[in-house]
């Protein structure tokens, strides 16, 4: 009974502890579009990224990497991640409608056999989300 009770008090003290650190990366990467439909060049593959929280986030220096290369890295200008947005980080493509992001890279950037990774880091160099295909 007496244990019964102590557990009870020590989950009542972790869980919102739990639950703030999950709410604190709503950031996430959420999409890897990796086999682009433009021969060879792939300049229309993208990584979506959305705000799954419930507070709008500043990117302004955030950056995004492929870590399975090291390179190349896309770092965010200032634009404000509204709750619910998604926005798009394009291999070699201006969209604005999905916010006008990308790494201007001239070759293709996610392996069509071999997934890759990508890493979300945010403007304290800490990892904010991470997602392979
Ligand atoms: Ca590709």
């Amino acid at each position: 009974m007496r244990k019964t009770l102590i557990i009870a008090v020590l989950l009542l003290i972790v869980l919102p502890t739990l639950g703030a650190c999950a709410k604190a990366s709503g950031v996430q990467i959420t999409y890897i579009f990796y086999d682009g439909l433009v021969p060879r060049a792939e300049s229309d593959e993208y990584v979506e990224i959305t705000n799954l929280g419930d507070q709008a986030q500043d990117l302004a220096h955030w950056m995004l990497m492929d870590i399975s290369e090291g390179y190349p890295s896309f770092t965010f200008p200032a634009y404000i991640l509204a709750p619910g947005e998604t926005i798009r980080v394009y291999t070699n493509e201006c969209h604005p409608e999905w916010g006008g992001f990308s790494f201007e890279y001239g070759r293709a950037i996610w392996n069509n056999s071999e997934p890759d990774v990508a890493v979300l880091y945010n403007n304290q160099g800490e990892e904010v989300s991470q997602r392979s295909y």
